[in-house]
């Protein structure tokens, strides 16, 4: 049958006569069938990416492509008069994670199966994933942002595993979501969930009885932590994910011969930063439970066991209070202090023990101990680790440390996302590079071609048409295509430096009111969630929302800067945001950003970047050369002298940089009062005037350097779409497939 013919017989109909959610929901399950029917990947080891979150994003056109059916459905759906991306919208976002980490985890799924790797997905089945953000009065809200539907890519299996807490048993059931590889064999994503739970217990917004565990444990991604019980519920939710996880691992090892002793053989997992680090103490448990003695277990973790951290940041360094473990897990509290004991016997060093003098456990000295590999995510990041954040650790294992940076799936980020472009890949240097990422450096080859660099401008131009007929349908917000997108899309934190944005934009608003007219005209685009206890980052939010209703009903202003913040913020927001990029905004504290991976979507897709040196914008600097590429800012070595020496003090920049102090004095001004919350405001300017932890002030003068000479280079369109193509051709470095046959080779040897 073909797909015309599928399609007809699941709806029961004519295509024309159906409609777009009917056709969706044939789709579906036709896609599924397929998926289930292609041959699934085997080796004797498998890989276990054990991740808390999976930001896998909607997922019909990206199987459909890797499935290589895409263009045939599209066509077979246009001949009945329909449109695939009005059927694309029907599909509900699973937004089963919170940004980069959790994106990463879905990119390597796609690769790792378009490798033909045999490596599954472990993790949680959330049935609200992160909340959905609406504005309102300028303000962020929160509603609960739910995807399981009737029809979904879920499928319930019968694998059920028992889990204990204290006082509390409960079954951790599996779900399963298969996981294409671009023409190749297929893998699976495992989602673990609890029969019980319960979604009419949100009340309000998002909030819930967070004591409530049969009913809540897998209800919300991220529940909100800021207190003692949201803190507690992580720890069920993450122990559910481990031991599910561990008994799985074992089974299917078991069931392929391993006898425990051997069980590296069969399995390596991977940790994706430390909420997964309870599996090491669980799969010591359980080894002991079925046979081995301690010692002999903890070494066969230990080589089964691998760690990847994604941050420096103290506060995404978990460490949870040893009287928390004891009150949720406390089987696991003996075995952890026997993990301790023997650090503390080896190593005089109390920086590197697991339980420390405040009865804490430090989560990630268990993964580096217990575990046989260490990476960090770009190599500026790894060096950081090695060099101060880990030192002490690095000194005893170098051998353990290693960078993996990070990458992208090209499938999601270039040939779905961006069709128009990819086809004029495919016309001028055939289709390689779809498999092998590193033959797109053949475009350079058109580097001084007019004709080409045309068609670059063209297919811009298009894509931020696209874009702008978008914002004007869901948002209401009118922006040209002729002016320059200057684009921030990333979670709000302090560190990523949305302010600093906001502050330049500011202080364009007031050059343009004093007569100072600018080059070309600006599109500044947002895209951002704030944590729901994150009291700054929401003011952040609200600053930029003031400003947007400001500068776009200002006529003398509008003409010339225009601000939009983007509502709701998701994966699938991102793709059409990416294409339509001229400027990439990576401005983070350099240091601060580990690796960063919104900076290689832009660049894959023809955007400049204007960014510190910081992540991986240090790794785009060196393959697309100081031409291509704006970078300002102070240096993560001057970074971390000022973070060490203490001699930062942001107020001196603000009294004696007239253009600071009056950017910064604007946030309080009538204007903004006139269209904001004094309290927000308010606590927002002292932040930045008394704390500015991430040095805004210290990269103003030269972010604003920067900038304009991005601006005014843009004006010269030609030499402008040269860096374009500089930069798309440098990109195949950061193609997932790269990363993963980089772990594959140094960590998992499958
Ligand atoms: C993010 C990092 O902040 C980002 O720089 C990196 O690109 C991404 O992980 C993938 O490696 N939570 N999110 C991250 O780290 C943590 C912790």
């Amino acid at each position: 049958m073909n797909i015309q013919e599928t399609l007809q017989q699941k709806l029961g109909k004519e295509i024309a006569q159906a409609s777009n959610e009917e056709i969706y929901g044939a789709l579906l399950s036709m896609v599924q069938e397929m998926a289930g029917e292609k041959e699934r990947t085997d080796s004797k080891k498998k890989l276990y990416y054990i991740s808390a979150e999976f930001l896998i994003g909607k997922l019909l056109s990206n199987n459909m492509i890797n499935l290589g059916i895409f263009n045939e459905v599209k066509d077979v759906l246009a001949q009945n008069g329909k449109n695939i991306a009005e059927i694309e919208e029907v599909e509900p976002e699973p937004s089963l994670g919170n940004g980069g980490l959790g994106r990463l985890a879905a990119c390597f799924l796609d690769s790792i199966a378009t490798l033909g790797l045999a490596g599954d997905g472990v993790g949680l089945n959330y049935h609200l994933g992160l909340f959905k953000q609406e504005f309102k009065n300028n303000l962020q809200r929160e509603t609960p942002n739910p995807w399981i539907e009737e029809k979904s890519w879920l499928k319930k299996t019968d694998v059920v595993y028992p889990v204990s807490f204290k006082g509390l048993n409960v079954n951790a059931r599996m779900y399963d979501i298969e996981v294409t590889g671009y023409n190749n064999k297929t893998n699976k994503l495992h989602l673990f969930d609890i029969d019980s739970v319960d979604e009419t217990i949100v009340e309000d917004g998002i909030t819930f009885n967070k004591e409530d565990i049969e009913k809540n444990l897998t209800l919300f991604l991220y529940p909100d932590d800021s207190d003692e019980n949201g803190r507690l519920l992580r720890i069920y939710q993450q122990y559910f994910m481990v031991s599910a996880g561990a008994q799985l691992i074992l089974d299917e090892c078991t069931a392929k011969g391993c006898n425990l002793h051997d069980l590296s053989d069969y399995a390596v997992i991977q940790i994706n930063d430390t909420h997964p680090t309870m599996v090491i103490p669980e799969l010591i448990r359980l080894l002991v439970e079925r046979g081995l003695d301690m010692d002999e277990a903890i070494e066969v973790v230990s080589k089964t066991c691998a760690y990847t951290n994604h941050t420096i940041l103290a506060e995404a360094l978990e460490k949870w209070p040893v009287y928390y473990l004891k009150k949720v897990v406390p089987q696991l509290m003996p075995i952890i202090e026997v993990l301790d004991d023997k650090v503390r016997r080896k190593f005089e060093d109390e920086s590197v023990s697991i339980i420390d003098r405040n009865d804490t456990v430090h989560m990630a000295h268990i993964d580096i101990h217990y575990g046989f590999s260490v990476n960090g995510v770009a190599s500026l990041h790894t060096e950081i680790l090695k060099e101060t954040e880990l030192n002490n650790f690095y000194k005893i294992y170098p051998e353990k440390f290693n960078n993996k940076t990070n990458g992208i799936t090209f499938r999601r980020w270039l040939l779905h996302c961006n069709p128009a472009l990819t086809e004029l890949l495919d016309e001028l240097i055939g289709e390689g590079y779809k498999k092998d990422a590193a033959e797109l450096e053949k475009l350079l080859a058109f580097k001084d071609d007019e004709k080409v660099l045309d068609r670059l401008v063209e297919i811009k131009h298009a894509n931020k048409e696209a874009l702008c007929k978008y914002l004007e349908e869901t948002q209401g917000v009118k922006v040209s295509p002729d002016t320059i997108f200057d684009i921030q899309i990333k979670r709000l934190h302090e560190y990523k430096r949305q302010q600093l944005n906001a502050l330049y934009i500011i202080d364009k608003y007031l050059e343009i009111k004093a007569g100072k007219i600018p080059a070309a005209p600006v599109t500044a685009i947002f895209g951002a969630k704030a944590a729901p206890a994150y009291v700054i980052a929401k003011d952040i939010i609200h600053l930029i929302l003031c400003l947007q209703e400001i500068i776009n009903n200002d006529p003398e202003v509008s003409p010339y800067l225009k601000v939009v913040m983007v509502e709701n913020y998701n994966v699938t927001k991102a793709e059409k945001l990416i294409p339509a990029c001229d400027i990439s905004e990576q401005i983070s504290l350099a240091s601060k950003e580990a690796s960063g991976t919104g900076n290689m979507k832009f660049m894959l897709n023809g955007a400049v970047t204007l960014g510190t040196e910081d992540g991986a914008n240090v790794e785009i600097h060196e393959l697309v050369g100081n031409d291509n590429i704006f970078v300002f800012g102070a240096s993560s070595d001057e970074v971390i002298e000022h973070y060490a020496k203490a001699d930062y003090v942001a107020r001196d920049f603000y009294e004696k940089n007239p253009a600071i102090k009056a950017a910064i004095d604007f946030i309080t001004s009538e204007e903004v009062l006139k269209v904001g919350e004094k309290e927000n405001l308010e606590r927002l300017q002292h932040e930045i005037i008394s704390k500015d932890w991430f040095m805004t002030l210290l990269d103003f003068d030269s972010y604003k350097e920067k900038k304009e000479e991005a601006l005014r280079a843009y004006a010269d369109q030609k030499t402008w779409a040269k860096k374009a193509l500089v930069n798309i051709a440098k990109a195949g470095y950061f193609s997932s497939d790269r990363t993963i046959e980089e772990y594959n080779r140094d960590i998992w040897h499958l």
